[in-house]
């Protein structure tokens, strides 16, 4: 069954708010948990952002449509349909020892795209090893997927290809004739993505009523001819980006490793 654990660390990111203690074996809703008495945070950091839902209370009139694409905004979760208790979305996949939205701006899902783009490498003995270009987060230090949020009515595969511009190849400090140049040249790359994951991430910012779900696409070069020209740079919220050869002993952010994971089993069987 679906569980998380990074969601479940004992300070909650960008604030001194301690988690609840959740153990293991009562994560799921279906498990009784009479004493459970998370505190309640939304950071003052989203209060009335563009990007961000309103506090849900009784004068409010935010009266959004769960479980569906409310305007732009889509309130769809790729588990299914979540649980409203009470007007509040709750988690899929359990506790996680606070409520609130945390430093997420939607309640309920809140959507990402994550690219993963791979290349072959061959090592010392010959032996090809799958490469992805990895970006080092500002927030967090940790390396992670160049991913990020979806803007409302945003295509998502458009977002992965933006995201991956943005924090692994500066394009928001590049000219429009960088810019320019950029699209005609890997047109064709960045129009084969193939989807590789779709759900729920286990985020460290996630709470009992916001969470993250993304879905990842894969920007496979077989040959590695096309990649080589890529002018890897960080920008936007990445202090680092590298190619890293994909091997089992690498943490990554969030549940990055298992989507990671997911793409060397497809080129492995494939090769
Ligand atoms: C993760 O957070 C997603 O998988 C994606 O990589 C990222 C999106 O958030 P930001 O990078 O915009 O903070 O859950
Ligand atoms: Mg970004
Ligand atoms: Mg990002």
């Amino acid at each position: 069954m679906l569980t998380h654990f990074k969601c479940r660390a004992r300070f909650y990111p960008r604030s001194n708010i301690e988690r609840y203690d959740v153990p293991d074996n009562k994560v799921s809703w279906d498990i009784e948990f009479k004493k459970y008495n998370p505190p309640t945070y939304t950071s003052p950091t989203i209060k009335g952002k563009p990007w961000a839902d309103p506090e849900i209370d009784a004068e409010s009139d935010f009266k959004p449509k769960w479980n569906n694409l409310d305007g732009s905004v889509n309130r769809m979760s790729h588990t299914g349909n979540y649980t409203v208790l009470n007007g509040i979305p709750l988690n899929p996949v359990g506790r996680t020892g606070i409520t609130g939205r945390g430093v997420l701006g939607r309640w309920g899902p809140n959507h990402a795209a994550d690219p993963v783009v791979t290349r072959w490498k061959l090592d010392h003995s010959n032996r090809q090893i799958l490469q992805f270009i990895a970006i080092k987060r500002s927030d967090t230090g940790e390396w992670a997927l160049p991913g990020g949020m979806v803007d409302p009515g945003e295509k998502v595969a458009a977002t992965a290809v933006r995201e991956f511009q943005e924090e692994a190849l500066n394009t928001l400090e590049a000219s429009e004739a960088e810019k320019e140049s950029l699209k005609e040249k890997f047109k064709d790359f960045f129009s084969g993505g193939i989807e590789i994951y779709s759900g729920y991430v286990d985020d460290p910012r996630n709470t009992d009523n916001a969470w993250m779900e993304t879905v990842a696409y894969n920007f496979h070069d077989n040959n590695g001819s096309i990649v080589g020209e890529l002018q890897l740079n960080a920008g936007d919220d990445a202090v680092g980006v590298c190619w890293v050869d994909i091997t089992s002993d690498l943490k990554f952010y969030a549940s990055h490793k298992d989507i990671i994971d997911c793409v060397l089993t497809r080129h492995v069987a494939s090769n």
